[in-house]
C-alpha cells in the first residue's frame, strides 16, 4: 500500500477537505501539521512553496482542489460520467471563487483598505455568491452537486469554518440552513466522524 503524508498547517482551511476524504476512503495517512513558526523552514522544500501538499511514496503533489479531486476520484465521488464530474468541478469552482473574494479582503494588509473592501463586498459581492451556492445546495438536496455525496461536499464542509471567519458571518449556517445539511451529510459518515472526533481541535 502506498504511503501518504499530508502536509499542512495545524488548521482546517484548505487542508481539511482532503483529510476528511482520506478518512472517508479509509486511506491511512500521516497527518503532518506544522506551526506558522515551522513553515519558513519547510516552505522551500515544497513543490510550489505553498501548502497543502500530499506526498505519495515520497512524491509531492500540490493544490488543495486537485488533491481533493484526486481523492474523490479514488473513492468513487466524482459521479458516473464526464458531465457529472464537470458539474461537480463547476460548483466547487463557484465556492472557490467566493473563497478567493473573501481572501482578497481578509489578507489585505492596509486596515483602512481592508475595511473599505469588506464593506463593499459584504454589500455587493458575498450575498450574490452565497445565494447562488445556497440555491445549488437546495436544488441538490443538501449536496453541492448531483443530488448525492461527491467530493464537492467535502470541500464545502472542510472549508466552511475558514470561510465563515473570513466572511465575518459566524452564524452562516443559520442564515443558510442548507449549508448545515451538507456539513451534516459529511460529518455523519462514521469514518469521517471518527476522524473528526480525534482530530486536533482548531478554530478554522
Ligand atoms: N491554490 C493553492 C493555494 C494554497 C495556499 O494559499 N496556501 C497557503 C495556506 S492556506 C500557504 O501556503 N501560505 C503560506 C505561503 O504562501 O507562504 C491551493 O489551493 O492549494
Amino acid at each position: 500500500m502506498s504511503k501518504y503524508v499530508f502536509h499542512y498547517f495545524d488548521t482546517k482551511a484548505l487542508g481539511e477537505s482532503s483529510r476528511l476524504l482520506m478518512a472517508y476512503g479509509g486511506q491511512e495517512f500521516e497527518d503532518h501539521r506544522f506551526s506558522n513558526e515551522e513553515w519558513p523552514a519547510f516552505k522551500p522544500k515544497t513543490l510550489y512553496g505553498q501548502a497543502p501538499i500530499l506526498e505519495i511514496d515520497g512524491k509531492q503533489y500540490a493544490q488543495s482542489l486537485a488533491i481533493s479531486r484526486y481523492l474523490g476520484r479514488n473513492f468513487g465521488l466524482v459521479g458516473d460520467t464526464p458531465e457529472d464530474a464537470l458539474e461537480i468541478d463547476q460548483n466547487v469552482d463557484l465556492l472557490n471563487d467566493l473563497r478567493l473574494k473573501a481572501v482578497e479582503v481578509h489578507y489585505e494588509r492596509d486596515e483602512a483598505a481592508r475595511e473599505a473592501r469588506y464593506t463593499k463586498y459584504a454589500e455587493n459581492v458575498f450575498p450574490d455568491y452565497l445565494d447562488k451556492l445556497n440555491a445549488l445546495v437546495v436544488k441538490n438536496n443538501g449536496h453541492l452537486a448531483l443530488g448525492k455525496l461527491t467530493w464537492g461536499d467535502f470541500v464545502l464542509a472542510g472549508v466552511f469554518d475558514y470561510l465563515k471567519m473570513m466572511l465575518r458571518i459566524p452564524d452562516l449556517e443559520k442564515k443558510y440552513p442548507a449549508f448545515q445539511k451538507v456539513i451534516d451529510n459529511v460529518y455523519s459518515i462514521p469514518k469521517v466522524k471518527a476522524y473528526a472526533d480525534n482530530a486536533p481541535p482548531t478554530l478554522y
